[in-house]
C-alpha cells in the first residue's frame, strides 16, 4: 500500500528552519536601532531603492551548503525548510521571473541548488518556505501603509499570482524532490481561500507527494496555528513561537520557533535559548504529537551564528543517545506526568513507553501512575549495556528503580516495554460538551480502553460492579450529577469521573405578535475611523446605514479603518443552550437580548472567542459590533447547540 505521504514527516518530528536573505546584510540594524530582523524593510520603512542596494553588498563567500546540512543532520534534524523568498520579495534562488535574486549579487551562485545536493547526500528532506506577501513585486497588493510614493496604479494581483506560480514551478522542477512547501504571509486582504486552493492544487500537480502547510489558505487562526472551521487548511497546522498546551489532537501540527528572538539574522540579539531548553521543548512537542521546526538565521557571510552552532551540536549529542524516543513516536498516553514527559511507539509484542525524566527522583524511584500492563523490561537509553531496571507494582502504579544519579541533567530517558498497548487507569470520558440544558440532555460516555465496561451512578453514589451498565447515551431531564467508572472482570480498573449537568431556565423570547412584522436581514451602521478597540457608537455618526443579509463587511467604503454595528433579531428554532462565536480580525463583540455573550475585542489577527446563553424558542435581539484597523479583515458569526453542530449563523435566522 502506498505509504501515507505524511508518514516521513510524522516520523521526523524535528527539522531546521532557515531564514536567510538580503535582510542579513543590515543584520537587524538601521539608523542606530538594532531590534530588526527579516521585517527590516517594512519595520524601518526603508524605501525600495535603498533596500535594493543591499544586493550589491550580499556576497556570502563563506556559505558552505555541506557544512550547514551536516550541522542539521548531526543535530538530529530530518528536514530543512529554507526561505526561497521572504516578504521582502528577494529570491534566494536562480529565477528567470525577476532579477531581484541572488544570481544578480556578487555571489552569483544558487545556494538552493547546493543545499538540495547536500540534503540528498545527508538524507534530509529539502523544503522551501515561500512568502505570498511580497513587498517588492509591482503587482503585489496592498502596498505598505507608509509607502506613499510607491503607487499601486496598474498593479494586477492576478498577474502577481501568475508570477508566484511561475516561481513555484521553478522551485518544484529545478531542485529535485521537495518535502514541504511552507507558505507564509497569507494574512493580507488580497489573499483568500480561492487562491489558496488553486496554489495548493498547482503545487501538488507538480510534486504529488509534497506537503503544504495551512498558511497556503487564508484561514489560519493567528499564531495558535490551527485553521478556522470551514477554511482551507493544507496538510498541517503551524503554531508559531508556542507549544499548544494539549497539542492539537487529531491534527498534524508543527511548532516553528526561533533560537533567539529573531527569525532573520540580528547581530545584537544574544538572547538564545539554552540547548537544554530546546531539548525539553522538542520532547514536550513530541509528547503532544507535534513536530519542532527550529530556526537558524545565517549572517551575510553565509555563516550560522556561533551560538546556534553550539546549540545544534549539544542537541545532536542528546539525540545521538535518545533519538529513538523522538523519531516515529506518538503522543503520550498520559494526561500529565509530574516528573517529565512520555512518548510512545507500538512494537511487535506490544508497546514501548519512553519516559523522559526532567526531574530525577531523589529516592531513585520513578512512579508511573495507573499502568495496568505487565511490564516486560525497562532500561536507560543512556546505558549502552541496557541494564534491566527493577520494576515493582504499587497498586495501579509501576515503580521503576533508577540509579541515584541521572545520566543527563536535562532529560534522561527510560524505555519501558509493555505487553500490549498501554492500558492506563483512565476513567471514561464525557463526550457531551454541554453542562447545562433547557429541556433534556443526552449524555455520552466513552473509553478508548480495550475490554472494559462503563458503569455509572447518579448523585453521590460511587459506581459499583452492580451499577447501571452504560450501553447508550443517558437522557437526563433534571439537574443531575453523573459518576462513571471503568470495570473489567467485575473489578474497577479506573478512577471515577463525575460531572454535574444543570437544567437552566432560558431567556424568554419576544412575545409572538412582536415578530410578525419582521423582515429578513439585520440593520447595519457603518463608521470610519481609527481605533484600537471597539468604539462607543453612541458618540459617532454613521457614514452609511442599511440592511444586510448577515454580518457582511461588504458595505464598507474602504479596506482599513472602519467599523460596523449590526442590530436585529435572531429567530431561535428550539429552546436550548446556544454557543455563539465570533471569528474576527480585528475586534468584535456579540450581544443577545442586550447581554454580552462574546467579547473578542481588541487589535488582533484572525481569532475566535465564544460564549453561551440559554434561549427559548422565538425571536431574541441580536447585536454585533466589529472594527478593522489595518491589514486583513474578517468577521464570521457561528452558532451551535446540543442539537446543532457548529455552523455559520444561518441567514434564515436573522430579521429586523
Ligand atoms: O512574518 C513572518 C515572519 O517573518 C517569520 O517568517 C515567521 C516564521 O513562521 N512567519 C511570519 C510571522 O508569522
Amino acid at each position: 500500500m502506498q505509504p501515507d505521504r505524511m508518514s516521513w514527516w510524522r516520523n521526523a518530528r524535528f527539522g531546521m528552519f532557515i531564514h536567510w536573505g538580503l535582510y542579513a546584510v543590515p543584520a537587524g540594524e538601521w539608523n542606530g536601532k538594532t531590534g530588526y530582523g527579516e521585517w527590516i524593510r517594512n519595520s524601518a520603512e526603508i524605501p525600495l531603492e535603498v533596500y535594493d542596494q543591499f544586493r550589491s553588498r550580499f556576497n556570502p563567500v563563506q556559505f558552505d551548503a555541506d557544512g550547514w546540512v551536516k550541522m542539521a543532520h548531526d543535530a538530529g534534524m530530518k528536514y530543512i525548510v529554507i526561505t526561497s523568498k521572504h516578504h521582502d520579495g528577494f529570491c534566494m534562488f536562480d529565477t528567470k521571473q525577476t532579477d531581484f535574486n541572488i544570481m544578480t549579487t556578487p555571489f552569483k551562485r544558487d545556494p538552493m541548488k547546493e543545499l538540495a545536493a547536500a540534503c540528498k547526500k545527508y538524507g534530509l528532506k529539502f523544503c522551501f518556505y515561500h512568502s505570498i506577501m511580497d513587498w517588492h513585486h509591482p503587482d503585489y497588493l496592498p502596498r505598505r501603509e507608509w509607502e506613499k510614493d510607491r503607487g499601486a496604479k496598474g498593479a494586477d494581483f492576478d498577474r502577481y499570482v501568475a508570477y508566484m506560480k511561475a516561481q513555484l514551478k521553478e522551485l518544484l522542477t529545478n531542485y529535485g524532490d521537495i518535502g514541504v512547501l511552507w507558505f507564509d504571509g497569507e494574512w493580507e486582504n488580497t489573499w483568500n481561500d480561492k487562491y489558496g486552493k488553486e496554489i495548493y492544487q498547482y503545487v501538488r500537480s507538480l510534486q504529488p507527494d509534497i506537503l503544504i502547510n495551512n498558511r497556503v489558505g487564508a484561514g489560519r487562526l493567528d499564531m495558535e496555528g490551527l485553521t478556522k472551521e470551514g477554511a482551507f487548511g493544507g496538510d498541517f497546522g503551524t503554531p508559531e513561537q508556542q507549544i499548544p498546551a494539549t497539542g492539537l489532537p487529531g491534527v498534524d501540527w508543527e511548532t516553528c520557533m526561533t533560537m533567539n528572538e529573531h527569525w532573520g539574522y540580528n547581530r545584537a540579539d544574544k538572547n538564545f535559548k539554552t540547548a537544554g531548553e530546546m531539548i525539553r521543548m522538542l520532547t514536550d512537542i513530541a509528547s503532544k504529537g507535534g513536530n519542532y521546526l527550529l530556526n537558524v538565521g545565517p549572517d551575510a557571510n553565509g555563516l550560522f551564528p556561533p551560538e546556534s552552532v553550539d546549540r545544534l551540536a549539544a542537541i545532536g549529542q542528546w539525540m545521538q543517545v535518545n533519538g529513538a524516543a523522538i523519531y516515529g513516536t506518538k503522543a503520550s498516553p498520559f494526561r500529565d506526568l509530574s516528573w517529565g514527559r512520555c512518548t510512545q511507539k507500538m512494537t511487535a509484542a506490544g508497546s514501548v513507553l519512553y519516559l523522559h525524566i526532567f526531574d530525577w527522583p531523589n529516592n531513585g524511584q520513578l512512579e508511573l501512575p495507573g499502568v495496568l500492563n505487565t511490564p516486560e523490561e525497562a532500561f536507560l537509553l543512556a546505558d549502552p549495556g541496557k541494564t534491566k531496571l527493577k520494576i515493582l507494582r504499587k497498586g495501579d502504579a509501576l515503580v521503576i528503580y533508577l540509579p541515584l544519579k541521572a545520566p543527563d541533567s536535562v532529560n534522561s530517558v527510560v524505555a519501558l516495554y509493555l505487553h500490549g498497548k498501554p492500558d492506563l487507569t483512565d476513567p471514561p470520558e464525557f463526550k457531551t460538551d454541554f453542562n447545562t440544558f433547557v429541556d433534556s440532555l443526552q449524555v455520552v460516555l466513552a473509553s478508548e480502553r480495550d475490554n472494559v465496561e462503563i458503569r455509572y451512578e447518579t448523585g453521590k453514589s460511587e459506581p459499583l460492579n452492580s451499577s447501571r451498565l452504560y450501553l447508550y447515551p443517558v437522557t437526563i431531564k433534571a439537574t443531575t450529577t453523573l459518576n462513571a467508572r471503568c470495570f473489567r472482570g467485575g473489578k474497577p480498573v479506573s478512577g471515577t469521573i463525575t460531572r454535574e449537568f444543570v437544567k437552566v431556565t432560558p431567556f424568554q423570547a419576544l412575545s409572538p405578535h412582536q415578530g410578525t412584522a419582521f423582515n429578513t436581514g439585520v440593520r447595519f451602521e457603518y463608521y470610519e475611523g481609527t481605533w484600537d478597540s471597539l468604539p462607543d457608537f453612541r458618540t459617532l455618526k454613521p457614514v452609511k446605514e442599511g440592511v444586510v443579509a448577515d454580518f457582511l463587511l461588504t458595505p464598507r467604503g474602504q479596506d482599513d479603518l472602519f467599523s460596523f454595528k449590526y442590530e436585529g433579531y435572531v429567530l431561535i428554532p428550539q429552546s436550548s443552550v446556544y454557543v455563539f462565536y465570533t471569528g474576527s480580525d480585528d475586534g468584535s463583540r456579540l450581544w443577545i437580548d442586550d447581554h454580552q455573550v462574546v467579547n473578542n475585542d481588541g487589535l488582533h489577527g484572525l481569532a475566535e472567542k465564544s460564549g453561551s446563553m440559554a434561549l427559548a424558542k422565538g425571536y431574541h435581539k441580536i447585536r454585533v459590533a466589529f472594527f478593522e484597523r489595518t491589514g486583513n479583515e474578517n468577521l464570521v458569526v457561528y452558532v451551535r447547540s446540543q442539537y446543532l453542530p457548529k455552523q455559520k449563523l444561518p441567514r434564515e435566522w436573522l430579521y429586523h
